[in-house]
């Protein structure tokens, strides 16, 4: 009974934070105007970030296998993948996620021929969740380019199937060096016994 309760409390905050409050007067078919749409705020907005430069620490299991070679940050030998693993916990059973980041910094170890070559060109950036995969994009898309050691920056837009499990594991290929890396995300919870 409690897993049905909790339930319908996500269930009624899923409505809650993804609608607004809908009572409106109503409209004749004249067509007068509405009232303006009054939105509720968020009785307990969260928000989980972290930032790293200096260890990674993946989640083994999040990632396909065999496991190639590795780096960490600041990795200086090409033909090296770069896997890392956010874990963060929430203050209630009852939270639904609304938004949220991944940020990278990095530079090309290599030089980069094209978007098929195997230097740095054809570098992606993946998003693994319980060893499969849900997102991918290239790091450089304007190759050619040189190793010029400018550090890039990306943003990547997250969403709710990268983060179930409250964790977020991500691949960097494997001619780039990771310089650091930041999540922002961002929850509603609601609090009371049943969210417990
Ligand atoms: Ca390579
Ligand atoms: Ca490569």
């Amino acid at each position: 009974m409690k897993s049905n309760k909790v339930t319908l409390l996500i269930a009624g905050l899923l409505f809650f934070a993804t609608t607004a409050y809908s009572k409106q007067p109503p409209v004749d078919e004249a067509g007068d105007q509405a009232l303006p749409t009054a939105v509720m705020p968020c009785p307990n907005p969260v928000h989980i970030t972290e930032s790293r430069k200096d260890k990674a620490n993946p989640v083994m299991g999040d990632f396909f296998k065999p496991v190639p070679q590795l780096s960490g940050y600041n990795g200086v030998t090409a033909n090296h993948q770069f896997w890392d693993t956010f874990t963060w916990k929430l203050p209630s059973k009852c939270c639904q996620f609304i938004k949220g980041t991944l940020t990278i910094w990095y530079t090309p170890i290599t030089l980069g021929t094209s978007n098929t070559s195997s230097d740095a060109g054809n570098d992606k950036l993946y998003i693994y969740n319980n060893g499969t995969q849900v997102y991918w994009e290239f790091l450089y898309p304007n190759s050619p380019f040189p190793a010029d050691g400018a550090e890039r920056v990306k943003v990547i837009t997250i969403t709710p199937a990268m983060v179930t499990n409250n964790r977020l594991s991500f691949i960097v290929q494997d001619d780039t060096s990771i310089k650091g890396s930041k999540i922002d995300l961002y929850y509603c919870c609601l609090k009371g016994v049943d969210c417990n």
